[in-house]
């Protein structure tokens, strides 16, 4: 039998999790009316992944540790971002939420990111300054 000049090697190129998801903001300041009703979508964190598939498929989270006074107003979309109003807002009980937000990929090692949310609750009379301004 002849010496084959060449062989055939199948080689099994495995996708692999090059980059971890990256937030496009370090900080997301989101304003919103004190009259805003509960399931209004209020914002939206957004990040990138510079690899294909599954190794770009991204979920978005509110970071666990937040706590409860938190969670039970606002609550994150795990796959658009969108974040939505849970309860109603009272800009006199408190005018600011600040929470961590994490947004992973779906490879092997998976890989993440952070970001952080900043909601600034505003009053009747903010309001009517903002317009003033304008
Ligand atoms: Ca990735």
């Amino acid at each position: 039998m002849e010496h084959s000049s060449f062989t055939i090697v199948n080689i099994h190129i495995q996708d692999k999790n090059s980059y971890a998801p990256q937030f496009e903001r370090d900080i997301y300041v989101i304003q919103v009316a004190e009259s805003a009703k509960s399931g209004a979508v209020i914002g939206k964190i957004n990040a990138n992944d510079l690899d294909s598939g599954e190794n770009a498929r991204l979920t978005y989270l509110m970071d666990p540790e937040t706590e409860n006074e938190i969670k039970k107003y606002f609550s994150i979309d795990q796959t658009s971002g969108s974040i939505s109003l849970l309860l109603e807002l009272d800009n006199e009980q408190k005018k600011y939420y600040v929470f961590s937000v994490i947004c992973y990929d779906h490879g092997i090692p998976q890989k993440k990111d952070t970001s952080v949310v900043e909601i600034r609750v505003l009053g009747e009379s903010d309001i009517v300054i903002m317009n003033e301004l304008e």
